[in-house]
């Protein structure tokens, strides 16, 4: 697999560019480009090399008019990149479990900014979505690159980060209850770039900081990683595939739309958020001092 990664953020492009073959199309300043060119059901090895330099270059791709692409080949593209893992409850399609289906008519609209399954132990490392219906317009997707907030920050801001870790927690009363612990910043295991890891509608809090300041530091954090100068937004057209870095992105399903949109999902299993900072210890909490979750998410667990 070729991991031809640059040391700095995605270039700001504004040209298109072609090689290969492939036509790469940036759709913002921050983040983000469309590849025209290619068959997502018939990929070569090389093209495989391609694609995966591209997604970690640009942390999220868009593969227009890509009809032909079936659920096998979907779950073969993501096979590429790892493990394919089966989502803990969300619908499936039909024989293939690690097809996720995306219904948000049936209630699971992912409209608020999130990493997908961050309170997992091991969140996944990718995601490859096949939108497959959409409204003529609204329904778009946004990203945020999560390398520019992190990049973005005042140094002596950045160093008091160090070493802290977050609770990502997804609460579904009165069934389904997860969580895991990652670093707040958390180091790329293939580019080494440092990366912001926390999202709102996950991340509970910070244990080596009173409940105040937890609150403070995330509520800030969450607001600069959501500025439009670190986003991009999608328009979508029917059967195109996105495929994102799920360790340095996290994304939002803008809910503005009445009409059918529908998709079908698959992730490649990930492995353990690590920092190269050693854990700071936990905030001395008096008496019955307690983190609360910020609230109960009853949201569908993308
Ligand atoms: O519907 C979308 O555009 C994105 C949904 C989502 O959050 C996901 O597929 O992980
Ligand atoms: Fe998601």
């Amino acid at each position: 697999m070729t991991q031809s990664v640059s040391e700095q953020p995605a270039p700001a492009t504004a040209a298109a560019s072609s090689g290969d073959g492939l036509d790469i199309r940036p759709v913002s300043g921050a983040l983000g480009a469309e590849v025209h060119g290619i068959d997502l059901n018939d990929l070569t090895d090389a093209q495989f090399d391609q694609i995966h330099a591209l997604m970690l270059e640009h942390l999220v791709l868009f593969f227009p008019g890509q009809e032909k692409l079936t659920p096998k080949a979907h779950v073969e593209f993501g096979r590429r990149f790892g493990e394919v893992e089966i989502h803990p409850f969300l619908p499936k399609l039909g024989e293939y479990p690690e097809v996720t289906l995306i219904e948000p008519d049936k209630g699971g609209k992912a409209d608020e900014w999130h990493i997908d399954v961050s309170f997992s132990p091991n969140p996944p490392i990718a995601s490859i979505l096949h939108l497959v219906t959409c409204p003529p317009s609204g329904g778009d997707t946004m990203w945020s690159n999560q390398y520019r907030a992190y990049d973005t920050l005042s140094a002596p801001f950045k160093e008091m980060l160090e070493g802290l870790t977050a609770v990502h927690v997804l609460q579904v009363p009165p069934v389904v209850e997860m969580s895991a612990e990652h670093p707040v910043v958390r180091v790329h295991p293939v580019t080494g770039r440092r990366s912001l890891y926390v999202t709102r509608m996950w991340t509970s809090h910070i244990p080596q900081l009173s409940r105040q300041e937890s609150d403070a530091v995330l509520q800030h954090l969450f607001e600069h990683s959501e500025q439009p100068s670190h986003i991009c937004r999608y328009r979508w057209t029917p059967h195109t595939v996105a495929l994102w870095d799920n360790r340095a992105t996290q994304h939002f399903a803008i809910n503005d739309y009445q009409e059918h949109r529908s998709g079908q999902r698959v992730v490649v299993s990930g492995d353990l958020p690590t920092s190269d900072t050693p854990r700071k210890p936990d905030y001395e909490r008096n008496g019955d001092e307690r983190y609360y979750p910020r609230r109960i998410n009853a949201r569908v667990g993308y």
